[in-house]
């Protein structure tokens, strides 16, 4: 690695040594900058990439709310605007027990390039809390979000920071969060958040964009080698937002789900998923996976398990972090698989990358193949901007250019410095080069 390259990492290794997600993204990226160092000296004399590791700004705080037996309860809330030069901070929120600062910050900086690549006026950003929407009644969570929103709503913004939704943050959530903003704000602003329902402003497409947007980034890879989904078989981890429109757009093209999962074990079900059963489990009752094998008594549940191990030619992590490890790649190679399209952000270990990309299988990384999400979020914003509301076709067919648009973007840089088929290195480099770019143009803010 470059001298210069290496400075930086050790620099934000230095100021950060207790946030490992954060690093292992930092340094993903960083690893892919070496041709790009040498052709763009102003990167180096701004201390561009310095500025790209260090968040514009990072609020944190305490969230006080009331559960149903009027105990108070205390969590940490994080909103983090990692950086403003394409457009106003932009990113999901997270609700989960595990959220800490170095979570939202791997995230808000993925986001960064992510949106960079989408060609959208996006910036990047991310927050979220350590609240636990597990066995929460409805009016906890809305109680949580009121009292969450009680904090950011003096900081977010149609041309500030507009969040979304991530794990645990669905439309459901999106309400709470938007009307709380309204009543504190006394304005109907829809513009200031994105994943709401149709009826409060939001955009068709967007619960799906995602999901398949995974599946449109998955197929423009396997028309490389002349190839589509037809008749694959496919593993999908999961079952959330992600999981359930990735799975949909999968059988919709034609190929065979045979798993999914939660967090409490994944589910087999050889003759193909029953999206209908996964979808009332998850979307309405709000039940465990396992359940699915009392309305498929062919599938099996496996306790603790993921999906890795089953034979599939496809497999589209879409839980969350890390969940894909060395072992597992070797195995999924070993079965048979050819494509992996990440859904979840930063689903795959750097050991487990290391095995694909020496087996030079397709691989979609994350901050390319899951940006239909935050686009169709953009898209949003401007249908909210303008007062449209644009048909579902409409979304999807932008959806489709858009992944199409970043897949091309990573075909032509990973083509041009000579590492032909790593998109991973054509991804990072692209939404860097923008990002950069931007920050250039502005001088020193
Ligand atoms: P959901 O909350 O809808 O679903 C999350 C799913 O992942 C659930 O099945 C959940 O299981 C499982 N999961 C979450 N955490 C863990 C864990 N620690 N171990 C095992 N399983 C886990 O979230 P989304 O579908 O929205 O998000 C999934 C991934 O996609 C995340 O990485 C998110 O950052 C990413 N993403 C989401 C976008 C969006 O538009 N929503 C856009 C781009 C990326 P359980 O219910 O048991 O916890
Ligand atoms: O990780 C992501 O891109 C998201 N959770 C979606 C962000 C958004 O603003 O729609």
């Amino acid at each position: 690695m470059n001298t210069y390259l290496s400075q930086v990492l050790q620099a934000v290794e230095k100021r950060d040594p207790s946030e490992p997600l954060f690093l292992q993204a930092v340094k993903e990226v960083i690893e892919s900058l070496d041709p790009i160092i040498a052709e763009h000296p102003e990167i180096e004399e701004e201390a561009i990439l310095e500025r790209l590791c260090e968040p514009e700004r990072q609020i944190i705080f305490r969230i006080a709310w009331q559960n149903d037996k009027g105990q108070t309860q205390v969590n940490r809330g994080f909103r983090i605007g990692f950086n403003s030069s394409l457009g106003p901070y932009k990113g999901g929120l997270r609700f989960h027990p595990t959220v800490n600062l170095d979570t939202i910050k791997f995230l808000g900086f993925e986001q960064i390039f992510k949106n960079s690549l989408t060609n959208l006026p996006i910036g990047g950003g991310k927050g979220g809390s350590d609240f636990n929407p597990k066995g929460k009644s409805e009016c906890e969570v809305m109680r949580f979000c009121q009292a969450f929103m009680s904090e950011l709503f003096r900081y977010v913004g149609f041309q500030t920071d507009v969040p979304a939704g991530d794990i645990g943050v669905g439309g459901r959530e999106i309400g709470f969060l938007f009307g709380q903003y309204k009543k504190l704000t006394q304005r109907f602003e829809p513009g200031v958040i994105t994943g709401k329902d149709v009826g409060l402003g939001g955009s068709l497409a967007r619960k799906e964009a995602t999901g398949f947007g995974v599946v449109y980034f998955a197929k423009a890879m396997l028309q490389t080698r002349k190839t589509d989904l037809s008749g694959k078989t496919c593993l999908v981890s999961g079952s959330g937002n992600v999981a359930i429109y990735c799975i949909k757009k999968l059988q919709d093209m034609g190929a065979k789900v045979v798993a999914c999962s939660d967090s409490s074990g994944s589910i087999h079900d050889p003759e193909g998923i029953d999206l209908d059963v996964v979808r009332l489990l998850k979307e309405s009752e709000k039940a465990r996976i396992s359940e699915y094998i009392y309305r498929r008594p062919r599938a099996t549940f496996r306790a603790k398990q993921t999906v890795w191990d089953i034979p599939c030619e496809m497999a589209s992590p879409c839980a969350t972090q890390n969940e894909l490890n060395e072992k597992d790649a070797k195995t999924l190679l070993k079965n048979g698989c050819i494509l992996i399209a990440e859904g979840a952000n930063m689903p795959s270990t750097p050991d487990a990358i290391k095995v694909f990309q020496q087996k030079k299988i397709l691989f979609g990384p994350a901050k390319a193949s899951n940006a239909g999400g935050v686009a169709v979020s953009a898209l949003e914003m401007q249908q909210n901007a303008s007062l449209e509301q644009w048909t579902f076709q409409m979304v999807d067919q932008r959806l489709q250019g858009i992944m199409n648009t970043i897949h091309g973007s990573c075909l032509h840089y990973s083509e041009k410095y000579h590492r032909k088929d790593d998109n991973i290195f054509g991804a990072n480099v692209a939404g860097f080069l923008r990002v950069a770019q931007a920050v250039h143009a502005y001088g020193v803010i």
